[in-house]
């Protein structure tokens, strides 16, 4: 596979393999850059900035939608690419393509409305125009989960607001990244507008951050990560968006619609194996619907199908990696040692597997593990309320607040119970909110800022005024 940056390839002395998590074999061998690679891709977006910033709103976004059209082209192409290197269902992998490309349409429609406003100033003789601005060179850093979506999540609205970006996607998963950046090639945007390194994580942040010529930082990740990132950014005072962890609660009141609500689960929790940051990871059901809930959830998840993603009735591939593995049976061990039940699933398909199979625990506690922390694989755990005023007391105690459910059939119910959660996206008898044009992120520490939306935008953009006497 060749790299290039600016247009250049490189060979870095130091390569990795890319390996496909359900067979172990090698998919690619990359160059693995470090901080030459990373210093040559900011100087390049450095000196595409001024070009493209200034390219009007209709030039940038004629070029944007020749990238998305691109996409849309190469859909089976990129998926097939990112199932062998990520995992997920094939079908679910063009589900992706179509998603990362709806963020590049919305933005280069949003490009074109990018405007100021005037407000009344203290004088007569003076006039105040506000303009906002593209920030300048971007540095964005992905994770393996979302290998297409997480980039063009960032790469849409920085293009739109006329930033230019360098993009470090995650180890696992930098074929798909690759093949985004050939799409935007062939679509004509200007070399240096998008830069991708494929290399050392920490060198090519550390790099990133240390740069003045870098203003601002967006990054999808742990939250470990994302704090380091934010204190390295600090030193040069960039802005900073971060989209962390979370510990989503699932909330089933007795008056839901159990269909409904036992879809929701499935949509939320078992898609691309319970490695999404929006996963549903605690399941609050009301106690007098437990039993019935359970059992419904038992056999939708009986139903789904553990396997190869390239299979067509696969609905769960493999996990990323051992270690996620490991952590899933430490949940699942530690859940049961202390009086969880067993309600289906809880082991790998075959021992060693880099399957496991969709699992659900009922009878769990908030002190678990498994409660506690973002299993990020296909667990349920089930735990029981009595009343709504317990349950957003419960599902509010956690230092995360990202993605939160909530079934029920009262409007009323919905609406307080949505205003009380400290979470940034609330699905109301909805487990799939995410959208191009929606405000994503969360609360506390699962994150700063917004992607996707207006708010998404305005992420890449600096508010100047100009006050003028005349
Ligand atoms: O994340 P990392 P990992 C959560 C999820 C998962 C856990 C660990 O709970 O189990 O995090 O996943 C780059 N400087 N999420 O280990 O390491 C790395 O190369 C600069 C939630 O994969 O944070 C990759 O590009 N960059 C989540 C990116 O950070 C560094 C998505 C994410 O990897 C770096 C993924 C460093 N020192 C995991 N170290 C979500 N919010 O969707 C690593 N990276």
């Amino acid at each position: 596979m060749q790299l290039t940056i600016n247009d250049k390839a490189y060979t870095s002395s130091k390569t990795i393999n890319v390996l496909n998590p359900l067979t172990q074999e090698v998919v690619a061998e990359v160059p693995f850059g470090g901080r030459e690679e990373a210093e040559a891709a900011v100087k390049a977006a450095s000196e595409a900035y001024v070009p493209w910033s200034r390219k009007t709103a209709d030039a940038r976004a004629d070029l944007m939608m020749k990238w998305h059209d691109n996409l849309l082209e190469e859909e089976d192409k990129i998926a097939e690419v990112m199932t062998k290197e990520q995992g997920k269902p094939f079908k679910e992998a063009k589900g992706e393509v179509r998603y990362a490309a709806s963020f590049i349409r919305w933005y280069a429609e949003e490009a074109r409305r990018i405007k100021g406003e005037t407000i009344p100033a203290s004088s007569a003789d003076k006039k105040i125009v506000i303009q906002p601005q593209p920030i300048g060179v971007v540095a964005a850093i992905t994770p393996w989960n979302f290998p297409a979506a997480m980039i063009t999540r960032k790469a849409a609205p920085a293009l739109a607001a006329g930033c230019t970006i360098v993009i470090k996607p995650a180890e696992q998963t930098p074929l798909t990244a690759w093949l985004l950046k050939e799409a935007a090639d062939k679509a004509g945007i200007p070399s240096g507008v998008i830069e991708v390194v494929v290399g050392e994580p920490a060198v090519i942040g550390e790099t990133w951050m240390k740069s003045p010529l870098v203003k601002k930082v967006t990054f999808t990740g742990s939250t470990p990560v994302g704090k380091l990132l934010m204190s390295q950014a600090a030193e040069t005072v960039k802005k900073v968006s971060l989209e962390l962890g979370g510990n989503a609660p699932f909330i089933v009141f007795k008056d839901a619609n159990l269909e409904k609500a036992v879809q929701g689960v499935i949509q939320s929790k078992f898609r691309n194996a319970g490695q999404t940051c929006v996963c549903t990871n605690r399941v609050y059901v009301q106690e007098e619907i437990m039993e019935a809930f359970t059992q419904k959830l038992k056999e939708k998840v009986e139903g789904l199908l553990v396997g190869d993603g390239f299979e067509e009735n696969t609905d769960i591939g493999p996990l990323i990696n051992e270690e996620a593995l490991v952590k899933t049976e430490k949940h699942i061990e530690q859940a049961l040692k202390e009086g969880a039940s067993l309600v289906t699933g809880g082991a790998r398909l075959t021992e060693g597997s880099p399957l496991f199979k969709p699992t659900v625990l009922s009878g769990v506690t908030d002190n678990m593990s498994c409660m506690q922390q973002e299993t990020f694989a296909p667990l349920a755990p089930i735990a029981a309320f009595k009343n709504e005023e317990e349950v957003i007391t419960r599902a509010n105690q956690s230092p995360f607040g990202l993605a939160a459910y909530i079934f029920t059939e009262s409007l009323s119910t919905a609406w307080r119970t949505a205003e009380a959660l400290e979470y940034g996206i609330v699905g109301i008898n909805d487990g799939l909110p995410s959208a191009a044009q929606a405000p994503f992120g969360g609360m506390k520490e699962s994150g700063i800022g917004r992607e996707g939306g207006t708010e998404g935008l305005y992420e890449f953009l600096e508010t100047k005024y100009m006050s003028f006497s005349i």
